[in-house]
């Protein structure tokens, strides 16, 4: 029986390439998102290059009760989940806390941290009945450190950092494995959401230095759940060898 993993956030970036290193490693796959169209295209991808099974399940993981429905709804020989990457997030603006936007607030609020937990939770009650799995969290360096304007997704990154401890301490007893990856700038379209589209503002995020590629952070995630059962990765913080801290950056140009 092959293994199973449940990637949140799959249509983009770094879920997209986590996707592919495991279903590369013949692991069959529940993909999650928003965007169905790209959802639909990456499983046929996936499935005509690597001869696996692929369920595409799209929802919004702000959406409490799409979360229950969608993931409840699984066959259940595929609620024997493996590996969970809690991936899906997103930053929106950087602005000072006093100008920040309210809806983007909640947003970021309801989706990095309470889509995170809605999921967790579902699959976690799995985890727990079959007393084996591995939770890995997608935090972020602004976990880590707070930088100018990034109060709230800061924030939630943070929170993110604490739930993975948290959870590490709930499902010790069942034999569970939590592992925080903290990731510094990687070039996805993460800064073309936080900045609404306005490309040429996000390109200018990457100038001058080579940031970490989506394909990096996917090893680590895949690395990580390749362990011996006795050994858990707790976190990793990767950078680029051009960023000191989240607010450090070496350009050249
Ligand atoms: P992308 O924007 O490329 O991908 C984000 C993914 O999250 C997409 O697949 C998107 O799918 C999904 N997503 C966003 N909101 C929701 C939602 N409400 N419901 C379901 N899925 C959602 O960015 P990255 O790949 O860079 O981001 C992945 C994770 O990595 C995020 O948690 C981010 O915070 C974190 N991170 C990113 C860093 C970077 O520099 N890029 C650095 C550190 C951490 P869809 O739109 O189809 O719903
Ligand atoms: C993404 C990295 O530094 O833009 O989480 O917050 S950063």
């Amino acid at each position: 029986m092959k293994k199973i993993v449940l990637i949140t956030g799959a249509t983009s970036g770094i879920g997209k390439a986590t996707a592919h290193i495991f279903a590369e490693n013949n692991y069959q796959l529940i993909i999650t998102g928003r965007r169905a169209d790209r959802l639909h295209t990456l499983k046929n991808e996936l499935t005509t290059a690597y001869n696996i099974e692929v369920i595409d399940l799209c929802f919004d993981v702000q959406d409490q009760k799409a979360v229950a429905v969608a993931l409840e709804g699984l066959p259940t020989a595929w609620k024997t989940i493996n590996v969970l990457v809690n991936n899906a997030g997103l930053s929106l603006g950087l602005d000072p806390i006093h100008k920040g936007n309210l809806a983007d607030w909640e947003q970021m609020i309801d989706t990095n941290v309470k889509g995170l937990l809605y999921v967790s939770k579902i699959v976690g009650n799995w985890m727990v009945d079959q007393q084996f799995g591995h939770i890995v969290n997608i935090g972020s360096i602004a976990g880590k450190e707070t930088y100018a304007n990034g109060n709230v997704y800061c924030a939630t990154k943070h929170a993110v950092d604490s739930l993975t401890k948290a959870m590490r301490l709930d499902l010790l007893t069942s034999g569970i494995r939590v592992t925080a990856i903290h990731p510094g700038a990687v070039e996805t379209e993460f800064s073309v959401v936080r900045f609404k589209g306005d490309q040429q503002r996000a390109d200018k995020v990457y100038e001058g230095f080579e940031p970490l590629r989506p394909e990096d952070i996917a090893d680590a995630i895949f690395y990580a759940t390749q362990t011996p059962l006795h050994v858990n990765i707790n976190e990793m913080v990767i950078m680029p060898t051009a960023q000191a801290n989240a607010s450090t950056i070496f350009r050249k140009s």
